[in-house]
C-alpha cells in the first residue's frame, strides 16, 4: 500500500461504526427451528455483555440495536437499560418497535383494516419513541410484517393510505435527535403483497411521513439479481438513505455473515457511498447496523467475523481512484473502468488494518483475541447453569 492509500484507508476506518443486534446474541434460528448454542446470551445483560465484548475487541460497535419485544420487560426502566449499556462499554442503539408478534397483528398492524389495531399499533410505536428518547437513541427503526397472501385478500390502496396516516402520526412523536428509518422486505411473512415491498414504497412513504424519515437497506431483501449499490446510489442522490441492515444472502433474506457468499457486492455499495461523500464533499449520515441471527456459528465468534469484513471492505472502498474512475467513464473505456474498482477490492488492506488496530490498542486479530479470551467458555457454562435453574432449553449434548 502507498502511504497515501494507508491514510486513506485509515481516515476510512476512523469514521466507520457499525451497531450490533441484540437479537444476534440470543438463541434464534430459522422459521422452521432453532439450535440452542450454551453460550448464546438469556437476557438483555448477557446481550449487551456480549455486544460490549465484541466492542472491545474491534473498537468500531459503540452500539447496539435493541428489538422493544424482545429485550425490554414491561415497565422496565429505559434509563436503567442506558445505565446496563455504559457498564458493559456500549450504548443502545436503534429501538426496534415489534409490529408482528401481537396476536392482534393477524390482518396487519399500520395496514389493518380495523382502526383500533392501528391505533393499539401506533400506541406500541410512541411507547418505542419515548424508551428512545429515555435512553438517547437516534434512530427509531421500523419493518413491518403487514402483508396479504391471496390476490383479492386486501384492497391495495386503501392498505397504502393507512401507513400513510400512522407513519405521519409516528414522525410526528419523533423527537428533534430521532429519525425515522423505513426497512423495506420483498416477501415473507406476506407472499401475496408485502405493503411496503420495495425501496420505492419505502422512499415514498419516508418523503410523506416528514423530513425525518428515511429508508433503510436490508441488503437481505433482494431479490437475487437486483442491483443493491444502484438503489443505495438512488438514495444517496436524493437524500434519503437513513441506514443499513447488513447480512449476506444467496436465496432470499438468509442471514449469513457480511460478505461470506458476495464481498464485491458490499465493496461496491461502500464505493457508491465514498465517492458520494467525496463529490459531494458531505458525509451522509448512515446508521450501519448488523442484523443476522446466527444458527451454526457461534454467536459471537460470526459477529466478529461480519465487524472486521464490514471494516475491510469500507476501507478498501475507500481506496478506488475516482479521477481515474470518472476519467474512463468519460472516455467510456468500460474495461479501465471496471479495473479502478477491482484494483481498490483487490488491495490487500491488512496493513491499515494492523496499524488501525495498533494505533486504538486493539487486539490484531479480533477472532483470534475473542478465541483466546475465554469469554465464550466461560459464558456456556454460566448461560448453561443459569438455562437449567430457569428451565430454559438448551442444546444438551448437541450443542
Ligand atoms: C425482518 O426480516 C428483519 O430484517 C427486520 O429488520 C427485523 O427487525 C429483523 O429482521 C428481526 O430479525
Ligand atoms: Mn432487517
Amino acid at each position: 500500500m502507498t502511504s497515501k492509500q494507508l491514510r486513506r484507508a485509515r481516515e476510512a476506518l476512523d469514521s466507520f461504526a457499525i451497531e450490533t443486534p441484540s437479537w444476534g446474541f440470543a438463541d434464534t434460528g430459522t422459521r422452521f427451528g432453532k439450535f440452542f448454542q450454551d453460550a448464546a446470551a438469556i437476557d438483555l445483560n448477557d446481550k449487551l455483555a456480549d455486544a460490549g465484548h465484541v466492542n472491545a475487541l474491534t473498537g468500531c460497535c459503540p452500539t447496539v440495536a435493541v428489538h422493544v419485544l424482545w429485550d425490554f420487560k414491561p415497565g422496565q426502566d429505559p434509563k436503567a437499560v442506558a445505565r446496563l449499556a455504559r457498564k458493559h462499554g456500549v450504548k443502545i442503539g436503534a429501538i426496534n418497535p415489534n409490529l408482528f408478534q401481537d396476536q392482534c397483528y393477524k390482518w396487519g398492524s399500520f395496514s389493518h383494516n380495523d382502526p383500533a389495531v392501528r391505533q393499539h399499533a401506533l400506541q406500541h410505536c410512541f411507547d418505542s419513541i419515548a424508551i428512545g428518547k429515555a435512553v438517547g437513541s437516534e434512530y427509531v427503526s421500523m419493518w413491518f410484517a403487514d402483508g396479504t397472501n391471496y390476490p383479492g385478500q386486501g384492497d391495495l390502496r386503501a392498505r397504502k393510505h393507512w401507513f400513510e396516516e400512522c407513519l405521519k402520526a409516528l414522525h410526528q412523536k419523533l423527537g428533534p435527535k430521532q429519525t425515522l428509518l423505513i426497512e423495506y422486505k420483498p416477501f415473507e411473512p406476506a407472499f401475496y403483497a408485502t405493503d411496503i415491498a420495495d425501496w420505492g414504497m419505502a422512499y415514498l412513504h419516508a418523503k410523506k411521513a416528514g423530513k425525518r424519515a428515511k429508508v433503510l437497506v436490508d441488503t437481505g431483501h433482494h431479490y437475487v439479481a437486483q442491483n443493491i449499490e444502484q438503489i443505495v446510489a438512488f438514495l444517496l442522490d436524493e437524500d434519503m438513505l437513513g441506514g443499513f441492515h447488513f447480512n449476506d444472502r444467496r436465496y432470499a433474506d438468509d442471514d449469513l455473515t457480511l460478505g461470506s457468499i458476495d464481498p464485491y457486492q458490499i465493496f461496491r455499495i461502500f464505493h457508491e457511498i465514498h465517492a458520494f461523500s467525496a463529490e459531494r464533499r458531505r458525509a451522509p449520515k448512515i446508521a450501519y447496523m448488523i442484523d443476522q441471527c446466527h444458527n451454526e456459528k457461534p454467536k459471537i465468534e460470526a459477529t466478529i467475523q461480519t465487524v472486521v469484513m464490514a471494516q475491510e471492505l469500507y476501507a478498501k472502498a475507500a481506496l478506488v481512484d475516482l479521477d481515474a474512475l470518472r476519467r474512463a467513464q468519460a472516455k467510456n473505456n468500460v474495461v479501465d473502468a471496471e479495473l479502478t474498482l477491482k484494483k481498490a477490492f483487490f488491495t490487500d488492506i491488512s496493513p491499515a488494518l494492523l496499524a488501525w488496530r495498533k494505533a486504538n490498542k486493539l487486539p490484531a486479530d479480533p477472532l483470534a483475541a475473542h478465541r483466546d479470551s475465554g469469554y465464550e467458555r466461560a459464558a456456556a457454562s454460566d448461560r448453561r447453569r443459569r438455562r437449567k435453574a430457569l428451565g430454559i432449553k438448551s442444546g444438551g449434548s448437541f450443542a
